[in-house]
């Protein structure tokens, strides 16, 4: 009987600990990565749980840790596996894998730049297919509420990209713009008319989610095309201030954030 008893107290234990084990994993490291860099200076880029302010349950990002500090992760495409052309609710919630490609999700984008106190830069590093990279910095980024349609906020641009979120010529800034995916409409077209071609939807023709103004010229959500792959004028990923449009479409894509 004893020995039964003894027997029960170690499973209880072993299972005890493998509770404990599975809640630990969701612990919060950080409100963001540079917090959590900032706490563990050799911190190493990967996947680690945060929690922003008045958010209540921690969630994972991929962080990229930099000399310059801890950068939280939002969008990552490198190749064909991951497809970016979702609905709304997609956009809002997130999909993909962390350490691969992904797109984090409008929902948790808010939440960590929503604060009053804290201003953030985004910036969104591409990559060419013949080896060459460039960058573009904004300051003061953050995103609307979801009824504003997580309408897109930045300031001063920096960086050797060109600024294609404010557009390669006038009445395309995408700044203060809502997002728009294939089932949500906030692009400004009503229709839009580029030649003889009237465009209603910019979602539907460049493909995936995105702060679409009269389609603009950055475009990162596009169809994924490998080099040498024939390209159409709209599919692809775009940034037509560092590489004009047709028919080129980026190798890779990536954007983060970092408080000011
Ligand atoms: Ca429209």
């Amino acid at each position: 009987m004893r020995r039964k008893v003894r027997y029960c107290g170690l499973i209880l234990v072993i299972l005890f600990c493998y509770t404990e084990q599975s809640k630990a994993s969701a612990v919060s490291q950080g409100t963001d990565c540079s917090d959590v860099k900032s706490k563990k200076s050799q911190a190493s880029s990967g996947v680690y749980w945060i929690q922003p302010n008045g958010v209540r349950a921690p969630f994972k990002v991929f962080c990229e840790m930099r000399s310059d500090g801890g950068w939280t992760v939002f969008q990552r495409r490198s190749g064909p596996r991951v497809k970016f052309d979702r609905n709304w609710a997609a956009y809002k919630n997130g999909f993909g894998s962390f350490t691969q490609d992904h797109w984090l999700g409008l929902r948790k984008i808010f939440a960590l730049t929503k604060g009053k106190t804290r201003k953030w830069t985004l910036r969104v590093d591409l990559w060419d297919h013949e080896g060459q990279t460039a960058f573009a910095e904004y300051s003061h980024f953050k995103v609307g509420t979801d009824k504003s349609g997580f309408k897109l906020h930045v300031k001063k641009y920096n960086g050797t990209a060109g600024d294609a979120i404010r557009g390669v010529y006038k009445g395309i800034d995408q700044n203060g713009f809502g997002f728009s995916t294939i089932d949500k409409d906030n692009d400004g077209c009503d229709p839009c008319i580029f030649g003889d071609i009237a465009q209603a939807e910019c979602a539907a023709s460049e493909g995936g989610g995105w702060w679409f103004s009269r389609c603009g010229s950055a475009s990162l959500h596009g169809e994924y095309h490998p080099a040498g792959d024939h390209i159409g004028w709209a599919s692809g990923l775009h940034w037509d201030s560092w590489k004009t449009r047709a028919p080129y479409s980026l190798k890779a894509t990536r954007m983060m954030i970092k408080p000011m």
